[in-house]
């Protein structure tokens, strides 16, 4: 069982060299069970029945090409934003992979792999990026930002660290209801400075609501580095100042995520309370469409890094084990590209939203002011012709 900041509370050490060796960008305080050569630690390795193992790497490699998918969208002006987790597929899928269907679930906007392993369906997501009448909230929110009540997938929303308080409040009716649901919300290593984390955990660690913190902390918030953003050396040790345990992992090795979210998880449901998870990890692609990293980003760690992949490392430790090899890799890939495919085609061709969808949802009965304004638009709409889809850009 992974230790926790209560048991051990080792800060970073400096990892860089003058040896001439290769400089290693890894903390070393990270919980890891695979080493650098990608094999398990025996005495740390979890057990995972296979069909679980490969419905992991299988979600990771569809959230990889669904990420590919979105920004290529963006890059042919077919949609006019995307917000890729390239590199952050092990956390999205080690922390999914541990929750049951009752479980809430408060994403942020970097974590598609968690609604495709909720079984959130591939084309109401591409709905949502072109924002039509497909889309769960018929246009009405920003791209990426999903939304399946269903599957208790709370909508996702800009405003940084917003969730991790909404993630409180469900896990304490949960705690005051009995019913052993689970609450887990992510936010990144920016978030961690918002009024809003410092609420929420507040909350949960005086109420011990069963709630799990995910920060994944990919060392920059768009632009901002981490050591700009925070003087702590580790985000996990937040989780002393409120009463948790916090543990920090090696966000690129899935089993290790997988463990220390198990961990937490089992604690949470038998009333222990919370726990922070810090996953470290480096954001491998432009924070959004809009950004390009190449003129803030260390070079040297992004190639450190990337020589790190997390889905080839889980690829390594399958094929360990025998469960994987380079034939069914090439079918996974093509079988996942043909899903893609299928999905945009039918997502694309669907009608933009009804303009009366501007006013309905808003109260279960519209208002006098709202029937006033949706008169006064399509009355607006009869003089100018049917209003069209004219959004080419995008401002962030
Ligand atoms: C309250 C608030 N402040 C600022 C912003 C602008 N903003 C959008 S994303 C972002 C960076 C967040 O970084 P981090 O929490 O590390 O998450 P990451 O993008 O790395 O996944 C900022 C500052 C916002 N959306 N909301
Ligand atoms: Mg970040």
């Amino acid at each position: 069982m992974p230790s926790t900041n209560k048991e051990k509370s080792k800060t970073a050490k400096k990892t860089s060299n003058g040896s001439g060796k290769k400089t290693s960008y890894l903390r070393e305080d990270l919980y890891r069970i695979l080493n650098d050569k990608n094999v398990a630690d025996p005495k740390k390795e979890p057990k995972i029945d296979k069909e679980i193992l490969l419905a992991m790497y299988r979600n990771m490699v569809r959230t990889r090409l669904y990420d590919e998918r979105g920004m290529m969208l963006q890059r042919q002006g077919r949609i006019g934003f995307y917000v890729p987790s390239f590199g952050q597929e092990a956390i999205q899928t080690g922390t999914a992979a541990c929750l049951k269907k009752e479980d809430w679930i408060f994403p942020s906007y970097r974590e598609p792999g968690v609604f495709l392993y909720r079984g959130a369906s591939i084309v109401s997501m591409f709905c949502n990026l072109w924002g039509n009448s497909g889309d769960v909230c018929k246009g009405r929110q920003m791209p990426v930002h999903y939304s399946f009540a269903d599957l208790k997938l709370f909508s996702v929303s800009s405003p940084i660290a917003t969730q991790v308080i909404q993630a409180v409040g469900a896990s304490l009716a949960s705690k005051i209801r009995k019913t052993k649901e689970l609450a887990v919300t992510y936010c990144g290593d920016g978030g961690t400075s918002e009024t809003d984390f410092h609420t929420g955990l507040t909350f949960a660690g005086a109420m011990k609501t069963p709630t799990v913190f995910i920060v994944t902390n990919n060392q920059y918030a768009i632009s901002v580095p981490l050591h700009k953003q925070t003087g702590a050396k580790r985000l996990a040790d937040k989780a002393i100042g409120y009463g948790m345990p916090g543990i920090a992992v090696d966000g690129n090795d899935v089993l290790a995520v997988y463990s220390a979210m198990k961990d937490a998880e089992k604690r949470a449901r038998e009333g222990g309370g919370p726990t922070l998870i810090e996953a470290v990890t480096l954001r491998m692609g432009p924070h959004s469409s809009s950004d390009d990293p190449t003129r803030y980003r260390d070079e040297k760690m992004y190639d450190f890094w990337k020589g790190r992949d997390p889905i080839v490392r889980f690829s390594d430790y399958l094929k360990s084990k025998k469960l994987w090899d380079d034939k069914k890799e090439k079918a996974l890939h093509s079988e996942i590209k043909e899903e893609l495919a299928e999905a945009v085609e039918k997502a694309e061709k669907m009608a933009i939203p009804d303009v009366t969808d501007l006013f309905s949802d808003v109260y279960a009965e519209k208002t006098q002011q709202l029937l006033r304004q949706e008169a006064e638009l399509l009355k607006e709409q009869e003089l100018r012709g049917k209003f069209e889809n004219t959004s080419e850009a995008f401002p962030l």
